[in-house]
């Protein structure tokens, strides 16, 4: 047990190490400042990081009282959603870091006196700080501020082929042991057809020529609720390219697509998106290898439920309140996601018309 509370404590440390250097280059002001309609000041996202640590960790956990319980509605992300949380007395300024850095010590305390119990309440309060700092770096993205985009990177230069994947029957989801989010349980079969998967995501060049095709202009490569989509909002582009094109690497996935932008483009090329068994199915095929997973979310057709025989934990409002048509589901990882986070299995979800992920996609296609 020495060692499980030594790691924990050592996690807690790095996530937040983490995420006082992406806010460290910036005034309260800027923290404070509704940077985009859809997403929360940053230094929303720092004291929800701590009442959530503040409620597991040392509440559930510990057996204490909340630190600040005047302050749970606020940063309940269902009581308080993002669109309000710019006009909420949540803490501020020099405030918010004490409450964070406060919150800390009671939860190291805890691990102390209580221990670390199987582990599993410590593991998805360092896994949501990380998630949070992904949303932040999101927030940075569509605010133009630095920690919003990628290094450039060299092309690794795989060829841009189908690797066909033969159908049958396979597990997916976490086997059970170890961490894992509710929806990613329980592991299951499933039996796919075979199909054909793109080694490599689609790259800003080939988006670019999506564009300069008529990409954003020919019905037929839209669904009915994608052209409605569109023909409010007239994006012409990627969410974050320049009237010349994109801000970013021409070989590297392209990013800030919504699912019906990707929908679109899998049309243009003949192709369609991978539903979330494929995706999960072709990461872990032993032999052949997907290429640049983990740098860009990939969109897949698939809508967000519930495995057979989902069981909600530790709270319904982590997955389950999402589940049905509304949400679909993204794959992988993006530049922005934690070591700590990447998995097979993870499951992302988010409305079909969202752009702030750093996601983009890989086709797929039935054998012909
Ligand atoms: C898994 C990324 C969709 O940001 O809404 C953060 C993660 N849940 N706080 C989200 C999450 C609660 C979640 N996603
Ligand atoms: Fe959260």
């Amino acid at each position: 047990m020495a060692t499980a509370v030594t790691s924990l404590a050592g996690a807690l440390r790095e996530a937040r190490d983490r995420t006082l250097a992406l806010v460290a280059p910036f005034s309260y002001a800027e923290l404070e400042r509704v940077q985009h309609r859809l997403m929360s000041p940053l230094c929303w996202d720092l004291g929800h990081i701590a009442a959530y640590e503040d409620l597991w960790l040392v509440h559930r956990h510990g057996g204490e009282q909340l630190l600040r319980g005047d302050l749970s509605d606020l940063y309940d992300a269902f009581e308080t959603p993002r669109a309000v949380r710019g006009d909420i007395p949540f803490l501020r300024g020099r405030e918010v870091f004490e409450y964070i850095a406060a919150v800390r010590e009671r939860t190291l305390n805890v691990l102390e006196r209580v221990g670390p119990g199987d582990g599993t309440l410590f593991e998805l309060v360092i896994r949501h700080e990380a998630q949070h700092n992904e949303t932040m770096r999101q927030t940075l993205f569509l605010a133009g501020l630095p920690g919003g985009r990628p290094d450039p990177r060299p092309d690794g230069g795989a060829p841009r082929d189908w690797i066909e994947i033969p159908g049958g029957r396979t597990e997916i989801g976490a086997p059970a042991g170890g961490f894992a989010f509710d929806n990613e349980r329980p592991r299951h079969a499933v039996e796919l057809p075979a199909f054909l998967i793109a080694r490599r995501p689609v790259c800003n060049a080939t988006w670019m020529h999506f564009c300069e095709g008529g990409g954003y202009e020919r019905r037929e490569w839209w669904s009915d609720e994608g052209w409605a989509w569109k023909e409010e909002y007239d994006p012409t582009h990627p969410e974050g390219w320049t009237a010349y094109g994109p801000n970013d690497d021409d070989h590297r996935p392209v990013m800030h697509v919504s699912w019906f932008e990707a929908d679109a483009l899998a049309r243009a090329h003949g192709a369609r998106l991978p539903t979330e068994a494929e995706w999960e199915m072709a990461a872990t095929w032993t032999h052949e290898q997907l290429q640049e997973v983990g740098d860009a979310w990939e969109w897949t057709s698939s809508r967000f439920t519930g495995y057979p025989g989902f069981r909600a934990h530790p709270y319904r409002e982590y997955s389950e309140v999402f589940f049905g048509d509304a949400y679909r589901v993204l794959r992988g990882a993006s530049w922005a996601t934690e070591t700590r986070l990447r998995s097979p299995h993870f499951r992302n979800w988010d409305l079909p018309q969202r752009r702030q992920i750093f996601a983009g996609v890989r086709l797929a296609k039935d054998v012909s």
